[in-house]
Formats: structure tokens, C-alpha cells, sequence
């Protein structure tokens, strides 16, 4: 089934989840020795209800918080989530991915198209070599191009495929294997936190205000980007926008501190989904690193288990660069998913296959324009037809 908004949420609760991993233990064989260090389902009771301190942050000012927050306002003429998500399926959206891929497949689609009519013989090491120039002048990177070639040589040559036709079609089901990763996004948990991450201008804050509109349930945002001038600004239009309260305090204030706050926020108001933006940039890498550590930490302390996403946004536009970065936060803030934006931006999509096979962290999300509806759940097999498909 092609991936869309309707199964793209995990909404299983940590309950339901314990009571099916209850059923499956109650068949395991009787405990290890290597087992027995396991805390029982009370001992981790027991130390999730511990109080939580957290000695950085300082405590909002009573009444603070509450200021902070706008009463959702209405927003006339938008959709809801449910007639949204049934506009962006009705109007095609696999006609807008290939719209927003219209740069990369004429560029490289159509040198490969060129080729690939002129195949004729697996053995033909000049072909495959043509094939390794276009996959690498659209970013698909030196190591991934290797791989995916080897591969599709191997297996051409192994089911001896004559004609250029069936070799797109291996293209297309090689490259789906290499896109294909666990897509979902967990919004099981209650507040569920997800922590935007990613470096300035590659489209976090944006991706925010997009997504919220496609969330199940209530949703907050946490203006987490202190640092830059009219940061806080911008995500409160989102905020107005899409009828979201916004937890912010001052230009320069602590990060950690607004996580903080809309952390508590969110318990309080019971709030469904918390999306926290943080700085793209600081005075340098190192702090910011550390900011999104430190973010990271108090997060985690106030709510253990959390953040239960941390989403790194790509433009697809940076290329290589762009490989080079998720490589960087993947190390220092544990990504669980990445966004590729900006596909409509560049001639190089490839760079989606150096992404999957390079990282080691699934593509969530893909973004083909800055309209709401240009955000969509990535699914592998949609986005390799759309980049090989004929054109
Ligand atoms: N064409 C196109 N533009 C996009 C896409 N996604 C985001 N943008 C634009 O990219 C620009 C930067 O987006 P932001 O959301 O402000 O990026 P950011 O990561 O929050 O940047 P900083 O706050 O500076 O760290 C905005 O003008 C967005 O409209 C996309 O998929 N396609
Ligand atoms: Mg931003």
C-alpha cells in the first residue's frame, strides 16, 4: 500500500503497546541468567515517578507561560487535517512529486533515458559506465552509485535482460529497496515530542507549520530558535496560521529553557503533539552542537523517553553538503527521520538515494514546494517511479 497521511501516524498508545509485549514475554522461556539484571514493569514504574529535577533551567514565573500563550484563533478557510489530507490525494499528489521532480528528471532521467534506449547487452562496460557518470553528475554520490550499479549489473546479467525497458524496471525496484526504511512517525505518546533539527535555512521552522496541519490531535510549537532575528516572529505566524499556541520567550533567552516551558505547557493543556524549532545556526558549530545537547538533555529529563522524534530537515538543493550534515547530526543529536526539502529546487534528486544508503536514518518526509500540501509522507517506491519513471 503507497504510504500517505492515513498510515503514516503510529498512534498505538505505550499501554496498548505494553499489553501486546506482555502477551508476546508470557510465551519466552523462564529468564536468563543474562536477563535477570532486567528492572521488572514496577522497578521501571517505580523510577519514571521519580521526581524529575532539572538544576539548569530556571522555573517559568508564574503566569508567564500563560502569557505567552494565544488562545487558538480561529482560522477560517482552512480544511481541517482529515479534508486536507483528502484535497492533497484527490488532486494527485503523485502528479505534484513528479512535477516537483520535473528538474531532476529532465536532467538526469533524460541522459539516463538516452541510454537506457541504446541498451542492448549486459556485458557492455561502456553502457554501465555511462549509467555511473549520470548517477554520480546528480548526486547519488560515489559509494551509493557503486552499490546500486553492482547490483543492477549483477542481477541484469543474471536474469539476462535484453531491453531497456526491464532494465528501468530493476532500476526502479533496486533503488525502492535502497529508499525503503521505517517510515512512520510515532505520535503514540501524550504530550508526544518531536524536535525539529537541522542547519539554517533548510526548511525546519516551515516543515513545522506544515506539519501541524496534518497532525492528528492538538498540536504546540516551542520557538527553540533564540538566536536568530525574527525566528520567534516567523513561528508565530505559523502559530495564527494553523490556530497553534506558541511557547516562546525573549530573542537570546536559553533554548533549554523554552523546551522547558512548553513541555510543562503541553502536560498542563494536554496537548497531543509538541513541535519544538531550534536555531539553524549560532556564533559557531560547536555551540551550536551543544545547544541541541543541552536541549536534548532537559527534554529528556522532564519527560523520560522524550523527545520521541527528533527530525533533521535536508534541502535537497546543498547536494553533497547536504549528505555531510545528516551525517553530522545523526552523531550528535541521534535522528530519528530525516525531511528532504526543496526537491523541487534541484536537478539532482539523486541525492535521496546517498541520503537512505549513507545515513543509516529513514527519509520520513519529503517537501516538493512551500505550500502546505507540497509536504507528503515519503514513500520509496512513489519517489523511485517518479525520479526513473519514463518521462
Ligand atoms: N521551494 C521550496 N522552498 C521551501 C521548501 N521548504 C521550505 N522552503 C523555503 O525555504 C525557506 C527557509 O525555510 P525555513 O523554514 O525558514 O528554514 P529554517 O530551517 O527554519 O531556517 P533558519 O530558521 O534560518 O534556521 C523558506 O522561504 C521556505 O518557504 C520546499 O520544499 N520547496
Ligand atoms: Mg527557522
Amino acid at each position: 500500500m503507497a504510504r500517505s497521511w492515513r498510515n503514516f501516524f503510529r498512534r498505538d498508545t505505550d499501554e496498548e503497546r505494553e499489553r501486546s509485549q506482555t502477551v508476546a514475554t508470557e510465551v519466552l522461556p523462564e529468564s536468563t541468567d543474562e536477563t535477570s539484571d532486567v528492572p521488572t514493569a514496577e522497578e521501571v514504574q517505580a523510577a519514571r515517578e521519580e521526581p524529575v529535577e532539572v538544576e539548569e533551567i530556571e522555573e517559568a514565573a508564574p503566569g508567564e507561560v500563560e502569557e505567552a500563550l494565544p488562545e487558538p484563533s480561529e482560522i477560517e478557510d482552512a480544511p481541517d487535517a482529515e479534508t486536507l489530507v483528502e484535497e492533497q490525494e484527490s488532486a494527485g499528489w503523485f502528479g505534484r512529486l513528479r512535477q516537483g521532480l520535473t528538474r531532476s528528471r529532465e536532467s538526469f532521467v533524460g541522459q539516463l533515458n538516452a541510454a537506457v534506449a541504446e541498451f542492448r547487452d549486459v556485458e557492455d562496460e561502456e553502457f554501465w559506465e555511462k549509467v555511473e557518470e549520470i548517477l554520480i553528475s546528480s548526486d547519488v554520490g560515489v559509494p551509493t552509485t557503486a552499490k546500486l550499479v553492482t547490483e543492477l549489473e549483477q542481477e541484469a546479467l543474471e536474469r539476462n535482460i535484453t531491453s531497456g525497458e526491464e532494465l528501468r524496471e530493476l532500476m526502479i525496484s533496486h533503488a525502492t529497496r535502497m529508499l525503503e526504511g521505517p517510515v512512520e512517525l510515532d505520535v503514540s505518546h501524550q504530550p508526544t515530542v518531536i524536535l525539529m533539527v537541522g542547519v539554517n535555512g533548510t526548511g525546519k521552522t516551515t516543515t513545522i507549520g506544515k506539519l501541524s496541519r496534518f497532525l492528528p490531535g492538538t498540536t504546540m510549537f516551542a520557538a527553540g530558535d533564540t538566536f536568530r532575528a525574527a525566528a520567534i516572529e516567523q513561528l508565530q505566524q505559523w502559530g495564527e496560521r494553523t490556530g497553534t499556541p506558541v511557547v516562546a520567550r525573549e530573542r537570546g533567552a536559553d533554548a533549554a529553557a523554552v523546551a522547558h516551558d512548553a513541555i510543562q505547557a503541553a502536560r498542563r493543556e494536554g496537548t497531543d503533539v509538541l513541535l519544538i524549532d531550534t536555531a539553524g545556526r549560532l556564533h559557531t558549530k560547536v555551540n551550536l552542537m551543544a545547544e541541541l545537547d543541552k536541549v536534548q538533555r532537559v527534554i529528556q529529563r522532564q519527560l523520560p523517553g522524550a523527545p520521541h522524534e527528533v527530525l533533521m530537515t535536508v534541502d535537497a538543493t546543498t547536494g553533497q553538503n547536504g549528505l555531510r550534515q545528516a551525517k553530522m547530526f545523526k552523531e550528535v543529536a541521534g535522528l530519528t527521520g530525516i525531511i528532504l526539502t526543496k526537491l523541487d529546487g534541484t536537478a539532482k534528486g539523486g541525492i535521496a538515494l546517498a541520503i537512505a544508503n549513507e545515513v543509516g536514518v529513514p527519509i520520513k518526509l519529503i517537501s516538493v514546494g512551500e505550500k502546505v500540501e507540497d509536504l507528503h509522507p515519503f514513500d520509496a517506491r512513489q519517489f523511485a517511479e517518479a525520479l526513473f519513471g519514463d518521462l
